[in-house]
């Protein structure tokens, strides 16, 4: 039987586990990415661990979310980072820059290769023909330190491509179709896996476009095969040296399989609150907007630019919405700046903005009140823009820069012809603001710069036996990482201070949680389906650890939240009978007895609430098992290193 892309890279770097589905398997990682809004924390951690020297092919820290510095708390975040990456190995990406994801691609990512990043969005990589897997910070800090990196083996859905797009309909209608079709919760536990004849007609930026956008499915990642397109781009950016021919062989067996006609594809929105409540941009054509923002990892290419500053040339936006672009790299932004596309976009009165996340992650540009913000992102959640009743909506550049001239949502196709927009043969390449690791032999001469903002990791103690605690949180279904533990200006500059940041946590949902779980000292946080999807920040399972929450009790989890849960200790449960969920309420007690035992040897767990026994499930594996018993993967890891 022949394997799948996937399947045969994944084979190339298992180090343990049966390749069979269901099964746990370890794949070892020969790239790392950090960004720094999750990088402090995964750094902490690593140095916890004692390792000199990463162990990779190549590792990167990136600087790229927390760019705003109104105090002292980001800059010196970037220092710190910064002296780490130098004294274990590390090339480190300045400020300025661009994002994590867009230079990866660029400057690092190779077919057949695995990376492993500290943000959600890796599977970028996947455009390569990569396995690029988005993770909490401490199991990059783990692979950094030559650790493998462990998942359940996938499912794998074919997503077929048949013929060609239309005319001002792009990579991220693709996404968003599979998304409409799939939903949020329709790649959990599955690789997304493209290919067909369709595949040959996108760039390798307009794949990464698509397998960025996977994450919103909720896979583990996307894939794209390696082809001479995959040669062109690399050629472009002066690394074909690590170009490889790969895909799937021909009577590879999938689990699922999809079928997308390109040419049948028109443009798309996501309307709020989520990535996959689809709509056709014709239907919604004429609604009045107030904001348009193009950037983010997943559409800031400069073939995205280019296709904007086309649209708003000798043209000014409309006098009622602010434009801001974000192009995501330095490289983006200086070709686009040599070659004039630029100056199209100022004279057309867009607000230019660092190469970075910025208003993705609601780093400014928040909408105004009730505004109607179209994104050309990847997440719409409800208040992630920093407005919350802001509506944002999420479109291709095309249909984005096409609105903020009219004012209204517009449909691209509307422009007249369109000029052939390709790829440049040669990119403009300058790593200057990659800055090197210090040689083995001066490593230890480098000193760690670490700011008063930084403090350490929680407090983590290995698993009770028995619990007899108050349910302090009860939620609805699909609640996400900015729910439990939001962004934005004000709170991202907490990230490397547990303490600080958790006194947020849940704040969207209820703003006196934080005080409530202090002050009981532990509890459980009870939940519905989806629990945990979106971003991999870790401190959604940290600053719980911090507030006393012992376990998480719901419908169904995302798969890095819960993998985030296992690391930080806490109990990861979900009820045999779903609607068990209705038997408890917030502020009743539950009573776990003899967890050790049962966690240790599996079987059913059964949490006793007003007089009733509920089962739950601890669906995890072995060594999952190990970590929750020690305390977290931490404290799992130091006893195996001391072994
Ligand atoms: C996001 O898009 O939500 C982020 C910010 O990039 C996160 C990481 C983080 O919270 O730092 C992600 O996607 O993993
Ligand atoms: Fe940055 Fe937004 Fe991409 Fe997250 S999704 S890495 S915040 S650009």
């Amino acid at each position: 039987m022949g394997l799948t892309l996937a399947e045969k890279i994944l084979k190339a770097h298992l180090v343990e586990g049966e390749f069979k589905k269901g099964s746990q398997i370890a794949i070892r990682m020969d790239q790392t990415l950090t960004q720094d809004a999750t990088g402090t924390m995964a750094y902490i951690e690593y140095c916890a661990m004692g390792v000199p020297r990463v162990r990779t092919e190549k590792s990167v820290a990136y600087i790229d979310h927390n760019t705003l510095q109104s105090g002292f708390e980001n800059a010196d975040d970037h220092r710190f980072i910064g002296s780490v990456a130098k004294k274990h190995g590390i090339s480190f990406s300045r400020p300025g820059n661009g994002i994590c994801h867009q230079i990866h691609l660029e400057r690092f990512g190779a077919p057949g290769k695995t990376l492993i990043g500290s943000d959600s969005h890796t599977p970028t990589g996947g455009g390569l023909g990569m396995i690029a897997i988005g993770a909490g910070g401490l199991d990059v800090a783990v692979a950094m330190g030559g650790g493998a990196y462990y998942i359940t083996y996938p499912n794998i859905i074919k997503v077929e491509l048949k013929g060609k797009l239309s005319p001002w309909v792009s990579a991220k209608d693709v996404i968003l179709e599979v998304l409409r079709r799939l939903s949020v919760k329709g790649g959990v536990g599955s690789i997304v896996e493209y290919c067909g004849e369709g595949v040959g007609t996108l760039t390798v930026p307009e794949r990464a476009t698509i397998t960025n956008m996977g994450a919103e499915l909720g896979a583990t990642t996307s894939i794209f095969p390696s082809d001479e397109n995959t040669l062109a781009f690399l050629k472009a950016q002066g690394r074909e040296d690590v170009y490889v021919p790969l895909s799937a062989d021909p009577d590879a067996v999938y689990d699922k399989e999809l079928v997308i006609d390109l040419s049948e594809l028109e443009p798309l929105a996501a309307c709020p609150h989520s990535p996959d409540n689809v709509k056709p941009v014709r239907e919604l054509a004429g609604m009045k907007i107030d904001q348009c923002c193009i950037g983010s990892c997943t559409n800031s290419s400069y073939i995205d630019m280019m296709k904007v500053a086309y649209i708003l040339d000798g043209k000014t936006c409309c006098p009622s919405v602010s434009l801001s672009i974000a192009p995501g790299s330095k490289q983006v932004l200086s070709m686009i700046s040599q070659n004039g596309a630029l100056t199209k976009m100022i004279d057309a009165g867009a607000r230019i903005l660092e190469s970075a996340c910025g208003p993705c992650i609601g780093m400014g540009q928040s909408p105004n009140s009730k505004g109607i913000s179209l994104r050309t992102f990847n997440r719409n959640f409800e208040g992630r823009s920093g407005t919350r009743d802001a509506g944002v909506y999420l479109v291709s550049p095309e249909t984005a820069a096409a609105s903020a001239l009219t004012g209204v949502m517009t449909d691209p196709r509307t422009l007249g012809d369109m000029p052939l927009f390709s790829m440049p043969e040669k990119f403009y390449v300058n790593d200057n603001m990659i800055e090197a690791p210090a040689p083995v032999e001066e490593m230890d001469s480098v000193e760690i710069l670490r700011g008063p903002n930084i403090a350490g990791y929680p407090e983590t103690k290995p698993l009770a036996d028995e619990l007899s605690i108050p349910c302090s949180l009860k939620v609805g279904d699909n609640i996400t990482t900015d729910h439990i533990m939001p962004a934005g200006a004000k709170i991202l500059p907490l990230r490397s201070n547990i303490p600080e940041i958790s006194k947020h946590c849940f704040t969207v949902c209820d703003e006196t949680f934080p005080a409530r779980a202090k002050e009981l000292g532990a509890s459980v946080v009870v939940g519905g389906e989806n629990y945990g999807q979106g971003s991999s920040r870790e401190h959604a399972a940290l600053a719980p650890l911090y507030l006393g929450v012992k376990a998480v009790i719901v419908k169904s989890f995302a798969r890095i939240h819960k993998a985030n849960l296992i690391n930080a200790g806490i109990l990861p449960l979900t009820f045999k009978n779903p609607e068990d969920y209705g038997k408890i309420s917030q502020g009743d007690n539950v009573e776990f007895a003899g967890l050790r035992d049962t966690v240790k040897n599996g079987g059913e767990i059964v949490m006793k609430v007003n007089g009733e026994n509920i089962p739950l499930c601890l669906d995890i594996s072995e060594r999952d098992r190990e970590i929750l018993l020690a305390g977290g993967l931490l404290d799992y890891t130091r006893e195996n290193l001391g072994k």
